[in-house]
């Protein structure tokens, strides 16, 4: 099957982070040659639209705006073929993604999701220690947190716990552990992947997000990565997974025929060295994007 055009949405904020250097992130790579050197690859990706929040908001009020946008432009970028490539701004972004892509499939069935990132991004306002709203997405996606988050679409939960799985942590606060130890999702430390390695482990988290799902999305945080290799992310965490062995594990991707989206998130340009969380991320969806025999 031929790969559906990609499109990109840029979510140019940071207001769910402390710092809010991400927002720079989608204009960054928009002025780069991210997109012309994977065009040169025959790789059918271009530049949706990128979404800002509007001046003087609160970041639950703002984000609320901006993710109910987001999933809106994701159930439409669906309606029109192609295939959502979502750009952070910080990882609240996947509220919106998220949101939009289980909606846009709701009729048919539930999503799977496979969540990459250092952390799990899983707490509630009751058990955050910062009170940062990228802290919280993928409990609001679950269905528990601030109702502003958790209700955009007007349904929750947006992606069930039996559908989900998480790899790469290697930081996180006990309320956050807690809430997924009790729904029983699937979390595949670093530990675990430095055991068995990441093709393992990445075969075994498919098979958890399209067991008894109509499709999948993947949501990586670049924090996911070591720091040496991605430093321009909102908040590194030592050690990481090694991009080439993921570059390794995801190739061709793009060409899954159930894959419903792909998000990237916490892009953050004034941390960058020498550009490589940029150039990270070129490899990253060059291999993604490329096509390979099975
Ligand atoms: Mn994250």
């Amino acid at each position: 099957m031929s790969m559906r055009p990609i499109e990109i949405i840029g979510f140019a904020s940071g207001l769910g982070a402390r710092n809010p250097g991400c927002a720079a992130g989608p204009d960054s790579m928009a002025q780069s040659s991210l997109v012309p050197s994977l065009q040169q690859q025959a790789c059918d990706i271009a530049w949706r639209t990128t979404l800002r929040p509007a001046a003087a908001t609160s970041p639950l009020a703002g984000i609320q705006a901006l993710c109910t946008s987001l999933a809106q432009e994701v159930g439409a970028t669906i309606n029109d073929g192609k295939l959502p490539l979502v750009i952070g701004g910080d990882h609240s972004c996947a509220i919106g993604t998220w949101s939009g892509a289980a909606q846009r499939f709701r009729e048919q069935g539930p999503l799977g999701l496979i969540w990459i990132d250092a952390h799990m991004d899983s707490h509630t306002p009751e058990t955050t220690p910062s009170g940062s709203i990228h802290g919280m997405p993928l409990a609001a996606l679950l269905g528990y947190g601030a109702p502003e988050l958790v209700n955009i679409g007007s349904f929750s939960p947006k992606i069930l716990p039996a559908h989900l799985c998480l790899i790469g942590i290697r930081s996180f606060e006990s309320g956050e552990a807690d809430l997924l130890r009790r729904l029983g999702v699937r979390i595949f430390f670093m530990d675990e992947i430095k055991q068995r390695g990441i093709a393992a482990v990445m075969a075994e988290a498919l098979a958890i997000a399209q067991h008894g799902t109509v499709g999948f999305g993947i949501s990586i945080d670049l924090d996911a990565f070591n720091p040496k290799e991605s430093p321009g992310v909102g908040t590194p965490v030592r050690h990481g997974l090694h991009h080439l062995a993921l570059d390794k594990a995801l190739a061709g991707i793009m060409h899954h025929p159930r894959l419903v989206a792909l998000e990237l998130a916490e892009y953050n340009p004034r941390r960058d060295r020498n550009q490589l969380s940029l150039k990270l991320t070129a490899n990253l969806l060059s291999a993604f994007c490329r096509r390979v025999k099975n």
